[in-house]
C-alpha cells in the first residue's frame, strides 16, 4: 500500500471558501487550555437562532410577519411581530443549547429563569433592535451580553448574577442583518466579523480581527431633538459641521455603530431634559457594543463615564451613549465637560 501526505491545493478550481464561525470558535476554544467548551456551545446556540431570524426576516414581506403585534413592551414601546419571534427564537436556543440559566430581554419585563440552575452563563439580549426599521426594509440587528454566574452553579439564580457592569462580560456581539448579515463577536481577545452564506447556511470568516479607526469624519446622531440637546453637545456639533464631517444616522443602532466600527466616527444617543438616560439599554445594548468597541480599539461612554464600568440598579436600566472611534469620543465629551464647570 502506497500512502502519500494530503497537500492542501488552493487551486482556482475549487477555491477554499473560508473559516466557518463553527471551526472557528473551536480552534479559539483549543487556544484557552482552561475553556470548558460551554462558552463555544453558547456561542453556536447564538449561531442557530442567528440563522433562523435572518430566514425570518428576510421573508417578513411575503409571510404576514412584518407589521405590529398589537402589544407593548416593558418600555412601553410597540413590539413589532418580528421582534417577538425573535426573542421566541433566541430564548429556545438558548433554553435547549443548556449553557445558561438566565435571559435579560428587551421583548420580556422581568427575567427569564430558564429553570437550569445548572447554566453557568447569563445572557442580555436584545433580540431585534431598530425594529421600527422592518416594515421599511432596512437594516435590523441583534446584541447580545453574555455574563459568568456569580452565585454557585446549581443554586437558583439571584439579582446578583444579573446585575453585573459590562466589564465581566465575558462576551459580547451583534448581528447584522444588512445588505448581507453579519455576525460579529467578541470573548475579550479581539474582535471578529463573519459573513452569512446563505446558499452554504454557514458564517464565515470575512473580517479577522477588526479594528477601529482611531478618528473619524462621520457623526451619528438624531439631531431632531436637537433643541434640547445639551449646550456641549451643540457646540460638538458645529465643530463637526465646521470641519465638514458627514452626517449619517439610519436610526438601527447596530448598523450605524458597525459602519463606524469599520470607517471611523461617532455614535451618540444624548440625554434630554424629558428622558435624562437617554433611550438606550445599558444591559443589552450598551455594554455589548462598548465591550466590542473598546476591543476594537476605539470606546464608549455615557458623556462622563466609561459605560463599562456603570454599575447597573435595574433590569432596562438607559444609558446616554457616546461610542465610536476614540478621539472623536474623547473631543465630544470635553465639550461636554466644558459646560458642566
Ligand atoms: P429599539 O430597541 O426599540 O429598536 O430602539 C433602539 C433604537 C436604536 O437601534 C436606534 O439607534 C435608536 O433606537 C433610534 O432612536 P430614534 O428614533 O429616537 O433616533
Ligand atoms: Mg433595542
Amino acid at each position: 500500500m502506497k500512502i502519500k501526505p494530503y497537500i492542501h491545493n488552493e487551486s482556482s478550481l475549487a477555491y477554499s471558501v473560508g473559516e466557518t464561525l463553527d471551526r472557528f470558535i473551536k480552534k479559539k476554544q483549543d487556544d484557552f487550555t482552561y475553556a470548558s467548551g460551554e462558552l463555544s456551545q453558547l456561542l453556536r446556540d447564538i449561531a442557530l437562532a442567528t440563522k433562523i431570524v435572518n430566514r425570518e426576516t428576510n421573508r417578513a414581506g411575503l409571510a404576514n410577519i412584518g407589521g405590529a403585534f398589537g402589544q407593548t413592551n416593558v418600555q412601553g414601546e410597540e413590539q413589532q411581530k418580528l421582534d417577538v419571534i425573535a426573542n421566541i427564537r433566541f430564548t429556545r436556543a438558548l433554553t435547549k443549547g443548556g449553557e445558561v440559566c438566565a435571559v435579560v430581554s428587551e421583548e420580556d419585563d422581568e427575567v427569564i429563569d430558564l429553570q437550569n440552575s445548572s447554566g453557568k452563563y447569563v445572557v442580555a439580549i436584545d433580540p431585534l433592535d431598530g425594529s421600527s426599521n422592518i416594515d421599511v426594509n432596512i437594516s435590523i440587528g441583534t446584541i447580545f451580553s453574555i455574563y459568568r454566574r456569580v452565585t454557585p452553579i446549581g443554586s437558583p439564580i439571584q439579582l446578583e448574577d444579573i446585575m453585573q457592569p459590562g466589564n465581566k462580560q465575558v462576551a459580547a456581539g451583534y448581528v447584522l442583518y444588512g445588505s448581507s448579515t453579519m455576525l460579529v463577536y467578541t470573548t475579550g481577545c479581539g474582535v471578529n466579523g463573519f459573513t452569512y452564506e446563505q446558499s452554504l447556511g454557514e458564517f464565515f470568516l470575512s473580517h479577522p480581527d477588526m479594528k477601529a479607526p482611531n478618528d473619524g469624519k462621520v457623526f451619528s446622531i438624531n439631531e431632531g431633538g436637537y433643541n434640547q440637546f445639551d449646550q456641549g453637545l451643540k457646540n460638538y456639533l458645529k465643530v463637526c459641521k465646521e470641519r465638514e464631517y458627514s452626517a449619517r444616522y439610519i436610526g438601527s443602532l447596530v448598523a450605524d455603530f458597525h459602519r463606524n466600527l469599520l470607517k471611523g466616527g461617532i455614535y451618540i444617543y444624548p440625554s434630554n431634559p424629558k428622558n435624562p438616560n437617554g433611550k438606550l439599554r445599558l444591559l443589552y445594548e450598551a455594554n455589548a457594543l462598548a465591550f466590542i468597541a473598546e476591543q476594537a480599539g476605539a470606546s464608549a461612554t455615557d458623556g462622563e463615564n466609561r459605560i463599562l464600568d456603570i454599575q447597573p440598579t435595574s433590569l432596562h436600566q438607559r444609558t446616554p451613549l457616546f461610542i465610536g472611534s476614540s478621539v472623536m469620543v474623547k473631543e465630544a465629551m470635553s465639550y461636554l465637560a466644558k459646560e458642566k464647570v
